[in-house]
């Protein structure tokens, strides 16, 4: 019985490093090493090209190495039946909660627009904003939004929050379901978007969405760039209905060299990494939930196969 890693980078090293601290005997191969594909029955990937998952007969778990199992979702050769985990991690929630954190306060103080000013030798302050002055709303309430909103809240900003179901969260006026969406935009100063992307949420920050944000909002993405419509983004920074968004997931990434956004002075790009799997990390509930399946106990960190994430 093994644990296959597949990854579309093939950087192994460092995740077969941090299994085998934990258990120097660990059965853990990636496609290079595997002998048999009937010794398979755990996998656990990161963006594997599309038909990676085909002809493991004896596989039972499909994990991501990640929060997000959308790469998972759309590879065709998922089997229907397969169970599927995905990474729940202290350090990814930390991350996510000082990148979130950083993002908004760049946002109220104008940083960005002062890089550009700096660029032109340009001395002009303009006015700021109080964080207990503004209201970000969180679009996400799971494991991230959720700890992304405690940060804020300590920082206090003041805060909405929209999921699909309604949460009790300290400090934030929780919004649920399509018909609550609206009521959610109409006060959002800041949005923030920590959706998992699935068929309902794919688009969902588009001309539409952005007519109903109070004028000036500015958008941070650090879902996927699937939730964008970019050429919505560009038109609502064009007219001002946003002053600004921070992107930190796109479409394609790396973004393409030639990407408007790239000269978009309103729009602050990072290279998706706001939080990143660290291997030393993960590797525990990695190893723990490989003996969970050997001795068929619930497995830890599971994906739901009707909502898709
Ligand atoms: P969770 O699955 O824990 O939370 C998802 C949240 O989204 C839940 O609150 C859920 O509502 C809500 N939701 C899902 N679908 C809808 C919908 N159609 N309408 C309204 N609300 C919806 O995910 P995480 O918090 O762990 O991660 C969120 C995403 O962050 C990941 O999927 C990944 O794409 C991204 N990510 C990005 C990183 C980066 O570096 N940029 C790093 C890590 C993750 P409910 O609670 O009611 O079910
Ligand atoms: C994740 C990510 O989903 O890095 O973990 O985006």
């Amino acid at each position: 019985m093994s644990l296959l890693l597949i990854r579309n980078d093939k950087n192994y090293e460092p995740w077969l490093k941090a299994i085998k601290k934990i258990d120097p005997d660990f059965p853990v191969f990636t496609p290079e090493s595997l002998k048999n594909k009937e010794d398979v029955n755990m996998i656990l990937a990161w963006k594997a090209p599309h038909g990676s998952f085909d002809n493991y007969p004896n596989n039972k778990v499909i994990g991501s190495m990640g929060a997000g199992v959308d790469h998972l979702f759309e590879d065709p050769s998922l089997p229907e039946n397969i169970k599927m985990t995905r990474i729940v991690d202290e350090n990814l929630i930390g991350d996510m909660q000082e990148f979130v954190l950083a993002q908004t306060l760049n946002a109220i103080k104008n940083l960005n627009t002062y890089t550009t000013f700096q660029k032109e030798h340009n001395w002009k302050p303009i006015p700021y904003k109080r964080a207990p002055d503004v209201t970000v709303g969180i679009m996400g309430l799971g494991v991230l939004g959720e700890a992304v909103a405690k940060t804020l809240h300590r920082n206090n900003f003041k805060l909405t929050g929209w999921a699909n179901s309604k949460k009790d969260i300290d400090g934030l006026e929780s919004f649920a379901g399509d018909e609550q969406l609206d009521d959610f935009l109409a006060t959002t100063e800041i949005l923030v978007c920590l959706l998992p992307l699935t068929e309902e949420t794919k688009n969902i920050l588009n001309k539409n969405l952005f007519k109903k944000l109070p004028d000036n909002a500015y958008i941070i993405n650090v879902a996927r760039g699937g939730h964008v419509v970019d050429d919505d983004l560009t038109e609502a920074l064009k007219n001002g209905k946003l002053s600004g968004a921070a992107l930190d997931v796109f479409h394609t990434e790396p973004l393409p060299e030639d990407h408007p956004f790239w000269d978009n002075e309103k729009i602050l790009i990072t290279p998706h990494t706001a939080s990143k799997s660290d291997p030393s990390s993960i590797a525990d509930q990695v190893v723990e939930n490989y003996k969970r399946l050997q001795s068929g106990e619930e497995l830890k960190n599971t994906v739901s196969r009707e909502k898709n994430y």
